[in-house]
């Protein structure tokens, strides 16, 4: 399908009103939501950081992609939302203490809002503090943890440690993830579990709430 492709190059372009255009079109050509995300957009956005990485974008470009990814998922979090079944199951995610990165942990949320839990979303650059606020307060039964810098991964231990000592710890599952972030590392900090990518946080969820 032609708008695939040009969400995925609206995405890399940065434009916005592109993206929003070749979703609208693409979804009612009848493409799936879930299937835009994992086969266009992020892509895309793998594509954006290697060209950062390689000095081909600067951070306008960055900003750019991400404002165009945002306004593609906006169209696609209510349709991933009503296509899910409605579970007992409380999630609440945010990107940790100084780290301001949350296009990977708003795909994220989304798809598991759209797998049907529920997604209490705390924003960016969230303080051990508030993350121990929130599980008192809306009693989840997973806490994720996104960072994407390595100088912010240690926020996620002073999260996890802090919801230690609030007596808290054993009542929610912490996953951890964001391109630093390895297995050992969540097992180094006690966390209980990792992935690499979205879909994989929907299965481990899936698997923890069965008790695998
Ligand atoms: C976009 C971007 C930005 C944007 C962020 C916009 C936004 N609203 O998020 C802006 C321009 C603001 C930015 C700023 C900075 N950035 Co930046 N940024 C990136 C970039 C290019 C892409 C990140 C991204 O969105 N990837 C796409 C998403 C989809 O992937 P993802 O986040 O990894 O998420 C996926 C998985 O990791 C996983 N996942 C994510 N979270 C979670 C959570 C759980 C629980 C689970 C299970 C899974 C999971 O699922 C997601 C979807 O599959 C990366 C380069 C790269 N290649 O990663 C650099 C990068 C992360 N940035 C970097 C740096 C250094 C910075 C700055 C310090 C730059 C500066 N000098 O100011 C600042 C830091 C600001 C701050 N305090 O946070 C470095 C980090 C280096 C390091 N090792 O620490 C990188 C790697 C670039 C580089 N090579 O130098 N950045």
């Amino acid at each position: 399908m032609a708008q695939v492709k040009e969400l995925y190059d609206a995405i890399l372009n940065g434009n916005a009103k592109q993206a929003h255009v070749s979703t609208v079109a693409a979804l009612a050509g009848g493409a799936d939501p879930m299937e835009l995300i994992s086969g266009s957009m992020v892509p895309a956005m793998d594509e954006v950081g290697k060209l950062y990485e390689a000095e081909e974008y600067f951070v306008p470009e960055l900003l750019l992609a991400g404002r165009a990814m945002k306004s593609a998922m906006e169209l696609l979090k209510p349709l991933l939302v009503a296509s899910g079944q409605r579970m007992a199951t409380r999630v609440v995610i945010g990107t940790v203490k100084g780290d301001l990165h949350d296009i990977g942990k708003n795909i994220v949320a989304s798809m598991l809002e759209g797998s049907g839990f529920e997604v209490i979303d705390l924003g960016a650059d969230v303080s051990s503090e508030a993350f121990v606020a929130a599980v008192k307060e809306r009693k989840p039964q997973f806490v994720c943890l996104s960072a994407l810098l390595t100088v912010t991964m240690p926020s996620m231990k002073t999260t996890i440690d802090a919801l230690g000592n609030a007596g808290l710890r054993t009542q929610v599952k912490v996953l951890v993830g964001g391109a630093p972030v390895t297995m050992q590392y969540a097992n180094e900090i006690g966390a209980d579990g990792y992935s690499e990518n979205a879909s994989g946080a929907v299965g481990l969820i899936r698997r923890l709430l069965e008790g695998a």
